[in-house]
Order: structure tokens, then C-alpha cells, then sequence
């Protein structure tokens, strides 16, 4: 009788402590490029505020959520507004039950209806009240492992495509990696310095350079795709490392972007060639080999499945890394899995949606032993969610670009959550 009072009591007393979402709000706020985004705040138990401000892309694969219906971050909110009752009352930290609320209200496959923006910014901030209602960083309640390891942060040092103008090069990113660092900060502060350099490089070689940066703040100069890489790895030399060493270089060839369907090659239109599908495999493949890289990203466009299959049977050691032909969608991960297309893959939450897509998208790439890069988008905000959840799905590598504000405010989040919860050991790569 007594044992069953203790149990009851105990019971009222969770069920009397567990938060409740008390309002949900929206405004249109901007975003790095000065474009028209969304902000979301959750309020719990009336004083438990999670507020998250939504990215996008520039180069965006085709099967990723919608950002917003009719491109109108309006329309988003004023829906959101109109079933915000729904969530009210819901325990913000259950991620399931605030997924399936929003599903409810829009079920398209892409989030069409209320935009992805929505699911993105909504999820994220539930949870973010709900860490502050029990006192803890935003990434325990994501996770109860207590052995975690820091991801590596990749930063994208020069670049060009949609990220930046004409003249640049047609690759999207040439990326840097402190993989040899022991530490968060000894591998961040070698990507400032390697970041850096590379600047005084490129003003070395061409008295005209402008020090003009693209999007994510790598440098943006005219130069071709080969000497792009070629200074990049120069650089890294020069500082004394050893490629593949210390320091890796990566490559976002955001390949959708070079692919023309009709023709059939992938287009460098700056640079004036195009490639074959076998000639562009042969191209990333003497990049891989020439500079030791430690990942190429979308190496061929976005369906092409076959072709990343057949790179990373070449290459079982590099990360060939799926982004837009992944799109942080579970059924094309499958896709990917069945038919060996890659060996790593970017979660980008927008690009599924909700945070609840997004963490079922890592636990299947983790279960099969997918190597996940979590991901920043080239529109961001100085919001630093992304570092919480790149440590709680266990991603191997953190890209969030190296300097801007929007960029560093991820890694100095990481530099906090190591300090002040005592985590630092870096992930394996
Ligand atoms: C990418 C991203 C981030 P965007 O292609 O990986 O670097 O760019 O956000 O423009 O898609
Ligand atoms: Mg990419």
C-alpha cells in the first residue's frame, strides 16, 4: 500500500514537472544575405523560450524541403499561427509528438505546404525550451550518451559556384580540416591560420585581388578551379603541414550545380571546359590522389548514384560524401546504403525538415556505419543549434565554414560545450 503511494507520487510528481509549450510565435527576420527568413519562439510553462532562426541554401538539391509556399516566409507563419493551438500543452523535448502534430497540418513529402523553414525552426526551438526548462545544454536532451567526441570542424577556405560571382572558380568549396588536432581549439585555430594565409597567398599571386569572400567567407578570387586547389594545398605546405597529416583538404564540387541534363557534362562555364561523366570521375579522382583529400562532396550530380558508387569503391578510404543526392532524406539514404553510393553522408536539418526527420535520417546512417558531416547552410544565422546536434548524432565532422560571425558563432558554441561539460576527445575521421 505504501509502495504504491510512493510509485503514484512519484509519478504526479514527473507528470507535475514535465514542461508544457505555452505559446509559439513567428517573425521575419534576415538572414547572412540579407534575404527574408523566419524565427520561431516556443515558450514553455510560460518562461522556457526557445528561439531558432531558419538557414537556406544557395546551391539546393532538388529533393530537399521547401523552404517556404510560394517562396512567402509570411504564408508560413501566418499558417503556423492559425494551428498553434495544436501544440499547445505538448511536452516540448517530445520530439515525436511535435513531428507528428506538424505532419498532421502538412503532410507533402517536402513540407510544401507550411515550408520546411517551419519544421526546421519549430522542432529545434521545442527542444531548446526544453533544455532550458531542465537546466541543461540543448544537445542532453538529444542524447543520454555520456561518452561523446567533438566533430572536426571543416571550413570552406576559397570558393566559388553559387556562392560566389564570375571569375570565381566553378567549384563550389575547397575545404580545410585540422585532422591531425588533439584538441577543438588547436583544430579551430588551424583553419583561422590556414584561412588567413591563403588570403596573403592570393594577394601575393595577383596584386588585384580584392580580398572578396564569397557567402560562407572563403575566399572568392579569380582564379581557376586547378589553381584554387593548388594554392590552397601551397598554403598548407608553406605553414609546414603535411597534407593528409595535420591538415586535409576537402572539395564541395556541388556537382548538381556544373550538370547540364541536356548536354550530358558537367559544365565549367568559368573556366570554359566540360566534362563527361567519366571525365569528371577521372578529374575528382587525380584530385583525391593529388592532394590526399580527406572528403569530396557531391562529386557527380544529384542522381547519380552509380557514379558515387563507383568512386567510393575506388576510394573505401576518402569520405565521399553525399549531400544534394541524399538530401537528408531516409529514403534516399537507403537508396544510398543499397546501392554503395557513399560512405559518408551532410545532415543538413532544412534539407529534411524537422529535427525528428533529421535524427531518424542520423540513426539509420549510423547504424550503417555512414560517416555524417551535420551541416551549416551558406544563408545562416549567429544561431549555434547546428553544434548541439552535430555532437548528439555523433557526426564525425561539423562544416560551418571558418570566419564570419554566423560561421564562428558555431565553433566558439563548440569550444563552450567542450569546457563547460568536460568533452574533449575529437571524433574519429
Ligand atoms: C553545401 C552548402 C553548405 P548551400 O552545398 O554543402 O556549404 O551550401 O547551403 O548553398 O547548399
Ligand atoms: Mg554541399
Amino acid at each position: 500500500m505504501r509502495n504504491r503511494s510512493v510509485i503514484r507520487f512519484s509519478i504526479l510528481k514527473s507528470y507535475r514537472n514535465m514542461p508544457k509549450i505555452t505559446s509559439i510565435s513567428g517573425t521575419v527576420v534576415y538572414n547572412s544575405r540579407g534575404h527574408k527568413t523566419i524565427e520561431v519562439s516556443v515558450i514553455s510553462d510560460n518562461k522556457y523560450l526557445g528561439r531558432v532562426c531558419a538557414p537556406s541554401g544557395a546551391s539546393v538539391g532538388k529533393h530537399e524541403a521547401i523552404n517556404f509556399p510560394d517562396n512567402n516566409p509570411q504564408k508560413s507563419l501566418d499558417i503556423l499561427r492559425s494551428n498553434e493551438k495544436k501544440f499547445i500543452g505538448l511536452d516540448p523535448s517530445d520530439l515525436k509528438s511535435i513531428h507528428e502534430t506538424l505532419r498532421k497540418i502538412d503532410s507533402t513529402t517536402n513540407y510544401s505546404e507550411i515550408g520546411g523553414a517551419v519544421a526546421f525552426s519549430l522542432t529545434i526551438a521545442s527542444t531548446e525550451s526544453a533544455a532550458r526548462s531542465e537546466g541543461v545544454p540543448l544537445f542532453k536532451i538529444l542524447t543520454k550518451d555520456a561518452h561523446l567526441r567533438l566533430p572536426f570542424p571543416l571550413g570552406n577556405i576559397l570558393g566559388g559556384g553559387a556562392h560566389a560571382g564570375i571569375g570565381t572558380p566553378d567549384i563550389q568549396e575547397i575545404l580545410v580540416c585540422a585532422i591531425g588536432s588533439k584538441t577543438i581549439r588547436e583544430s579551430a585555430e588551424t583553419n583561422f591560420l590556414i584561412h588567413q594565409e591563403l588570403g596573403k597567398m592570393l594577394e601575393r599571386h595577383d596584386a588585384k585581388f580584392t580580398r572578396g569572400r564569397g557567402d560562407e567567407g572563403a575566399w572568392a578570387p579569380r582564379i581557376n578551379n586547378d589553381k584554387a586547389v593548388e594554392y590552397c594545398a601551397d598554403t598548407c605546405e608553406k605553414l609546414g603541414y603535411t597534407l593528409g597529416k595535420e591538415v586535409s583538404l576537402g572539395i564541395d564540387f556541388a556537382s548538381s550545380v556544373l550538370w547540364n541534363e541536356k548536354r550530358g557534362k558537367y559544365v565549367y562555364s568559368r573556366q570554359g571546359i566540360e566534362r563527361s561523366p567519366e571525365q569528371q570521375i577521372e578529374f575528382v579522382s587525380e584530385m583525391i590522389k593529388k592532394y590526399k583529400l580527406v572528403c569530396v562532396e557531391d562529386p557527380v550530380h544529384e542522381d547519380a548514384f552509380e557514379d558515387m558508387a563507383e568512386l567510393t569503391k575506388k576510394f573505401p578510404r576518402i569520405l565521399i560524401i553525399g549531400d544534394d543526392i541524399v538530401v537528408t532524406n531516409q529514403t534516399r539514404l537507403s537508396k544510398a546504403i543499397n546501392t554503395k553510393s557513399c560512405n559518408a553522408v551532410i545532415l543538413k536539418v532544412n534539407q529534411a525538415g524537422s529535427l525528428y526527420d533529421a535524427l531518424e535520417f542520423a540513426k539509420l546512417a549510423n547504424k550503417n556505419n555512414m560517416k555524417l558531416i551535420t551541416s551549416h547552410r551558406s544563408g545562416e544565422s549567429t544561431d549555434s543549434h547546428i553544434s548541439h546536434i552535430g555532437l548528439a548524432t555523433k557526426s564525425n565532422m561539423l562544416k560551418v565554414g571558418v570566419v564570419g560571425g554566423e560561421r564562428v558563432a558555431k565553433i566558439n558554441e563548440l569550444i563552450r560545450i567542450s569546457e563547460e561539460n568536460n568533452i574533449h576527445n575529437m571524433a574519429n575521421i
